[in-house]
């Protein structure tokens, strides 16, 4: 059908890398649907679909305008039949069926409740489901084996259930950064993840740590998180070495993408503001992290004055922090989309390490992100404009 010349006809590149998205677009009410297919189809695990949707979501985040018939639509990439039906259907309706019936469905509702416990993935979750369990104080009432980051993501469920806002953001970084300074002076740490892409607030708060001088980053975090540790500022925290050494298929060929460098998965216990200066514990006097009597529950917002926060550490050695500020900047569609990119344009293989180009048999070096899009034959864009 030839676009009806009345109709502005706006085209977008094939790959999410290849576009600018912002934060903030003119097309929420059918992103949020798609995206809420998007969710149910991991859910069900189903991969294929659940990336589908979320790139259909993400060409319409793109979109310099709201889109208000589907003639609109006409040669845009990454729409298809069933995520066409689902927009059809928003904008003649004003809504989708299956995205209200899912939304409604018990199986959704317990799987997003149940997911919501930090370490507990989409299989644990729907063994639960299938058992009867709904929501995270059954966990706790059938007595349900838990490992220890189980645990803590039901001790603070409501905390990490509770959007990490910049400041907060801004308050843990100014810890982090007085940890490693302590620890090794001439470190620096830098914010990645939704952060710096602009989110005014985000799961978690990532952090990549890194020296110029390459080598004097090894066994850093370790010694970061005795720092943190010692002062009663981590909840909970679990450290995986870096294991490049262990690598045998070459440091851009990670295994499910996982990285290898040595990373931190913590969970701080950050002051909350709001007292006034008498009542600020002294400093280094609580070395223990309070935790709740109960296994779930916090006790009252006004008994504590802390927050459990999400916090992700990463040390990279200098010459490959570029790749690692890339890689750990986010989105997540955009991030695959590099890599999709990469393989299939390219014949170049990225992680969050190195670039490799198969068609040299070497690794193409990057000082910056700037230098990585060059190298990828891609236009540069910026963090603001990653959000995919
Ligand atoms: P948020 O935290 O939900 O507000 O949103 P983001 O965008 O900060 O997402 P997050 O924190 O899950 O991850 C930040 C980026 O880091 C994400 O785009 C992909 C990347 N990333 C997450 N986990 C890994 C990992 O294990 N290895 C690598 N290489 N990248 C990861
Ligand atoms: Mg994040």
């Amino acid at each position: 059908v030839e676009p009806s010349p009345t109709v502005p006809v706006f085209t977008l590149n094939a790959y999410g890398c290849q576009r600018r998205t912002p934060l903030l677009h003119h097309n929420n009410v059918l992103t949020d649907a798609l995206l809420v297919l998007a969710e149910n189809a991991e859910f069900n695990e189903d991969e294929g679909r659940s990336v589908a949707f979320k790139r259909a979501a993400s060409v319409l985040k793109a979109l310099p305008h709201t889109v208000r018939g589907m003639e609109e639509l006409q040669g845009l990439p990454c729409l298809g039949g069933h995520s066409q039906r689902v927009i059809k259907e928003i904008l003649e309706e004003g809504k989708s069926r299956e995205v209200e019936a899912t939304l409604q469905s018990q199986q959704f509702q317990a799987m997003k409740a149940l997911t919501g416990i930090f370490g507990v993935g989409v299989k644990t979750a729907d063994r639960w489901f299938r058992e009867g369990l709904r929501q995270p104080s059954d966990v706790v009432d059938t007595g349900q084996k838990l490992n220890h980051t189980q645990e803590a993501g039901i001790r603070y469920y409501e905390d990490l259930n509770t959007p990490v806002t910049r400041a907060e953001a801004d308050a843990i970084g100014q810890i982090v950064e007085e940890a490693v300074q302590a620890v090794l002076p001439g470190a620096t740490i830098t914010l990645t993840g939704g952060f710096r892409r602009g989110k005014p607030t985000g799961h978690d708060v990532d952090f990549l740590i890194t020296h110029p001088e390459e080598g004097k980053e090894e066994n850093l975090m370790p010694k970061v998180v005795s720092w943190l540790d010692d002062r009663g500022l981590l909840l909970y925290q679990k450290t995986t070495r870096n294991s490049y050494l262990e690598a045998k298929d070459g440091p851009a060929r990670p295994p499910h993408n996982m990285d290898r460098f040595e990373r931190c998965f913590s969970i701080f216990r950050l002051d909350r503001p709001h007292r006034r200066p008498e009542q600020q514990p002294q400093a280094g006097g609580e070395c223990q992290a309070q935790v709740g009597g109960t296994l779930l529950g916090q006790g009252s917002e006004e008994s504590r004055d802390w927050k459990a926060v999400r916090v992700d550490l990463v040390v990279t050695p200098a010459s490959q922090f570029a790749f690692a500020l890339l890689g750990w900047t986010g989105s997540q569609l955009f991030e695959r989309e590099l890599r999709r990119w990469a393989v299939h344009e390219k014949h170049m293989s990225l992680s969050s390490h190195a670039l490799y180009d198969s068609t040299q048999n070497r690794y193409l070096r990057g000082s910056t992100e700037e230098e990585i899009f060059t190298h990828l034959g891609l236009e540069f864009v910026p963090p603001s404009e990653r959000n995919a």
